[in-house]
Parts: structure tokens; C-alpha cells; sequence
């Protein structure tokens, strides 16, 4: 893969705002009680999504999680779609009926967020070995948090990717907290090392820096390409905002000083502007207009859905697997 221009630093720039303010609305439709359940933001973890999503071909596979918005948004899912299913209309990804934490677009290769955690790992490597039997070059990406180092099926996938030299990335976002609780409270040693294990190669990666992630994922993504076998990438990374959009009170288990750090002095989004403007690459007045450009999209794609059907009653049992 070349080495990105300016145009790719500025799309991506685009995609990492597009799904902050996604998000933003996310929480209005939340707080306003126009959305069904919880969902549960990415904001702050944009740099990952977009920087590992940015390293891919459309017909490469991913999978996704709970906090999934951004990895559906990155790779290429409408913005007025995935409103229309998170408020349970018929336009929406899964005809209204997946909801936030259930996204799948099979035409861009996201094979579907899972609210299991780890649930996707099986699902990623199989559609690996998938990809491997039919001879294609395809890859496919498995996100995580770091709360599934505890499931069992991460090491079972790992144990056959490496032996099948299969080309799955495991790409595992370590926003250091699972729910309430630290990483540290639950997980024991040096993670890179579990890869390592199984003869992963493993890299630990900012993942507050979009063009640090795409560039350890692009390495991985050659690899898998060329025959060379699975990688482990772990992005340090932080979410800004709850565990779900219902977690409001956090001082329990972080402190507000912790959050203000992260926000304001590792926010993936201000750090891609900073360099995009020192290098010449955009200015205030484009980044501007850009931002403009996305809010005009987030609004229309928000009203598209408010006001979208439900499906029907009638076809309740259909589309749905138990
Ligand atoms: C198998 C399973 N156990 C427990 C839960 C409840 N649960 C939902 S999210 C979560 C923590 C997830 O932490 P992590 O994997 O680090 O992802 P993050 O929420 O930080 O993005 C848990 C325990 C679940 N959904 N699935």
C-alpha cells in the first residue's frame, strides 16, 4: 500500500468527525428519549477504527462489537441507515430489527457487530479461513476491547490462525477499562505475550494517533495479504464518555481529572488538526468547512430516520435467527 497523501489524511479526518458527531447525536436521540435502549459510544477511540478500517479494500471482512458505531462508519456504512436502525426503522442495516449493537453491512464486508464479548473472534476467523479455502486474497478484522483477553475463544481462534496461517488481524482496543472495572483488576501479565504465544506477532500501538494506527495496520494487513499469517495489534486508546450513553456518574471507578486529561490532551481528533495544519496539509477555514459538511450529513441522516417507517408487525419473525 502507498504511503498516504494529503486527500487520504483529510478523508480520514473527515471519517474520524463523521463518527464523533454520529455519536454527539447518539447520545441527543438517547437523553431526548427518542432511541430504544442503550448504545454505547466511541467517542475518543475514532483514530482505531478509522486508522485500521483506512488499511482496508471494501471486500475485506470485519467484525464488530457493542461500541461498534465507528467500525461500521469507517468502513462504510450511511450515516442515515445506521440511524434509521438504531431507532428501529425498517431502512436501517437490519430492517430496524439489530438495533445498536447488531450493525452488519455484508456490501461493504462488515459481517456484523456482536454484543457478546468475543463473540466475533469465531466469526472472524472462520470468515479467515473462508477467504483462505476460496483462494481470495481477502482479510479479515476482528475488533475487540480488552475485556475479551478474559474469553476463552480468543485463545482457541489464535491457536488455529496461527497454525492455518490464516489472515485475520486481531485488533484489540484497549480503551483500559472493562465497564467499571480496570484492565489491570483483570487481567494478568504482559497481553502482548498471549499472542506471542502462539508465534502472533504483536505490536502495541497509540491509538490516539490515526497515522500510527494505520500504519501498524497496514504492515498486518501485508502480511495477511501475502500469505504471512495473523497479527495481534493493541491500541491504547480511552473512551470519553460512559460505558453506555445511561453511565453518567463515573467518579466510582475513574476520576474526572483521568477523563479531563484524555479529552484534552489525547483527543484523536485534535491531534490529526494539529498536524494537518502544521504540515500544510488543511487550515482552520477548511477544517471548518469540512466540519460543516458532516454536521449538514449527520442532520439529514437523523431526520431521515426519525421519520422513516417501522417494519411491519407482520414480518416480526422474519429476517431474525435464534
Ligand atoms: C460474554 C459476555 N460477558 C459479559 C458481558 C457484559 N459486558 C458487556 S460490555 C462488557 C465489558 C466490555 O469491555 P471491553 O471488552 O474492554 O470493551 P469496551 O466496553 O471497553 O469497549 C461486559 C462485561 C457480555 N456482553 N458478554
Amino acid at each position: 500500500m502507498s504511503a498516504p497523501d494529503g486527500q487520504t489524511w483529510l478523508g480520514m479526518y473527515t471519517s474520524m468527525l463523521r463518527i464523533r458527531l454520529f455519536e454527539e447525536q447518539v447520545n441527543d436521540l438517547y437523553t431526548s428519549a427518542k432511541m430504544p435502549g442503550l448504545a454505547h459510544l466511541y467517542i475518543g477511540e475514532e483514530a482505531v477504527a478509522v486508522g485500521v478500517c483506512s488499511a482496508l479494500r471494501d471486500d475485506d471482512y470485519i467484525t464488530s462489537t457493542h461500541r461498534g458505531h465507528g467500525h461500521c462508519l469507517a468502513k462504510g456504512a450511511s450515516v442515515d441507515r445506521m440511524f434509521a436502525e438504531l431507532l428501529g426503522k425498517e431502512a436501517g442495516y437490519c430492517r430496524g430489527k439489530g438495533g445498536s449493537m447488531h450493525i452488519a453491512d455484508q456490501e461493504k464486508g462488515n459481517l456484523g457487530a456482536n454484543a457478546i464479548v468475543a463473540g466475533s473472534v469465531g466469526i472472524a476467523t472462520g470468515a479467515a479461513l473462508s477467504a483462505k479455502k476460496r483462494g481470495t486474497d481477502q482479510v479479515s478484522v476482528c475488533f475487540f476491547g480488552e475485556g475479551a483477553l478474559g474469553q476463552g475463544i480468543v485463545y482457541e481462534c489464535m491457536n488455529m490462525a496461527a497454525l492455518w496461517k490464516l489472515p485475520v488481524i486481531y485488533v484489540c482496543e484497549n480503551n483500559l477499562y472493562n465497564e467499571y472495572t480496570h484492565y489491570r483488576e483483570t487481567t494478568a501479565g504482559d497481553i502482548a505475550l498471549r499472542a506471542q504465544a502462539f508465534g502472533i506477532p504483536s505490536v502495541e500501538v497509540d491509538g490516539q494517533d490515526v497515522m500510527k494506527v494505520r500504519e501498524a495496520a497496514a504492515a498486518a494487513v501485508q502480511r495477511a495479504r501475502s500469505g504471512g499469517g495473523p497479527s495481534f495489534l493493541m491500541f491504547m486508546t480511552y473512551r470519553q464518555r460512559g460505558h453506555h450513553v445511561g453511565d453518567i456518574d463515573r467518579t466510582y471507578y475513574r476520576s474526572k481529572d483521568e477523563e479531563r486529561r484524555w479529552a484534552e490532551e489525547r483527543d484523536p481528533l485534535r491531534a490529526l488538526a494539529q498536524v494537518l495544519i502544521s504540515d500544510g496539509t488543511a487550515d482552520a477555514a477548511s477544517l471548518d468547512r469540512i466540519e460543516e459538511e458532516v454536521r449538514t450529513e449527520i442532520s439529514e441522516g437523523v431526520k431521515f430516520a426519525l421519520e422513516a417507517p417501522y417494519p411491519s408487525p407482520a414480518e416480526v419473525t422474519e429476517d431474525v435467527y435464534a
